[in-house]
């Protein structure tokens, strides 16, 4: 359960039995899941001109995953507090780029690529440790594309561009607001996000970017040039059914299932507000405490009741020097009513599981 921090000695795996779980689910090919309705959406927009593959393991080696995308070794990406480790070259891919060099390598010149990610994260509506992504590549011949280095990253962007404002368009169906922003991935540059304009506020739909040529190189591609993008569906799903947390895409509840037809979007009506129940939990954190091994060991103890954590307060000891953290615990399910004695007995759970597991001092 803890992070380990040194995957060469005593190699202990971080996967946990509730992602364990999760992992063969195949929300992605279950039709009339809204999952598996906006990957049908995009399919058809990519068309026959793209290759598809939505059912690689998501088993990777850090290779893959890592080494092959110019990931820097000390990048905090591959760190066990934020990435599943089977052992110490396996993982469970944390993005669909982890499929990038394979397919590249195989000659493919225009593919997308649908899988289970997995994240070691926060806890709140718009995060989970299992989502979903697609991934895009497209490649071109150097001398397709211009003749000039500048050209050549004008016209690949502009393609990337025209592609995925289209794709947007075409997931939504209707009048969307778009914004372009630069960002930073280690195996694109430039790079860019792409933001749509949603209750008010900006959502992030994916990232994206001018593939680097040392990838491309390394891939048996002289000579040419290519973007990657690669998107979360969970939170494109949110917007287009109206689902408003995340933990509802993993529900056997027929209320929500049988809202849901095949290849049709719908408005998530939903079926119940059950209040929330609060718990706060203090307590000194040991010199090497990781957050993520505290958000891991409240859901592995809580699955899908815990419905956020937020840290309300924290502070440093004048004399000891110690810092004491307090988390906010809220508990809700989404199918019933919760009774208190069922709450507190989870949170005396919590409590217990993560002084164990942790190291950590309950205040
Ligand atoms: C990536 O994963 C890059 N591989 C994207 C990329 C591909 C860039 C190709 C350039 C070229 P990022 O970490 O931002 O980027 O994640 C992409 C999307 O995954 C996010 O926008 C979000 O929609 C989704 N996502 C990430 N973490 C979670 C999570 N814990 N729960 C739900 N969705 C998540
Ligand atoms: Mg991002």
């Amino acid at each position: 359960m803890r992070g380990l921090r040194h995957l060469s000695s005593g190699f202990v795996s971080n996967v946990t039995p509730s992602i364990e779980e999760k992992i063969g689910q195949g929300l992605l090919l279950q039709r009339g899941h809204p999952i598996n309705t906006l990957k049908m959406r995009i399919q058809s927009y990519f068309g026959d001109r793209y290759s598809v593959f939505d059912s690689l393991s998501p088993h990777v080696t850090t290779q893959q995953c890592f080494d092959d995308l110019l990931v820097p070794r000390d990048h905090v990406s591959r760190s066990p507090s934020d990435t599943f480790y089977v052992n110490p070259e396996v993982c469970l891919r944390p993005h669909t780029s982890a499929h990038q060099t394979e397919f590249l390598r195989r000659g493919e010149t225009n593919f997308i690529v649908f899988g289970d990610c997995y994240r070691r994260d926060e806890i709140d509506a718009s995060h989970y440790p299992v989502f979903h992504q697609v991934e895009g590549v497209r490649v071109w011949k150097q001398a397709d594309a211009g003749s000039s280095a500048e050209q050549r990253t004008a016209f690949v962007i502009e393609d990337l561009k025209h592609t995925l404002e289209g794709l947007a368009k075409e997931v939504f169906q209707s009048e969307i607001v778009l914004r372009w922003n630069e960002d930073y991935f280690p195996f694109t540059h430039p790079s860019l996000e792409l933001e749509v304009a949603h209750e008010g506020d900006w959502l992030e739909l994916l990232g994206c970017g001018v593939i680097r040529p040392e990838i491309l190189e390394n891939c048996g591609l002289q000579n040419h040039v290519g973007w990657a993008f690669g998107a979360g569906l969970e939170r494109l799903a949110m917007r287009l059914f109206n689902i408003p947390d995340i933990r509802l895409f993993w529900s056997q509840d027929p209320r929500f299932l049988e809202q849901f037809k095949p290849d049709e979007v719908t408005k998530f009506e939903p079926y119940s507000k059950y209040p929330p129940c609060l718990k706060d939990m203090s307590f000194w954190t040991p010199e090497s405490f990781e957050v993520n091994d505290f958000y891991a060991a409240v859901r592995e103890v809580a699955g899908d009741l815990v419905e956020k954590v937020d840290l309300i307060d924290q502070f440093q000891h004048p004399k000891t020097l110690r810092h004491s953290h307090c988390y906010r615990i809220t508990y809700r399910s989404m199918d019933r009513n919760l009774v208190n004695s069922e709450v507190d007995q989870l949170q005396e759970e919590v409590r217990e599981s993560c002084s164990s597991k942790l190291g950590i001092e309950l205040r």
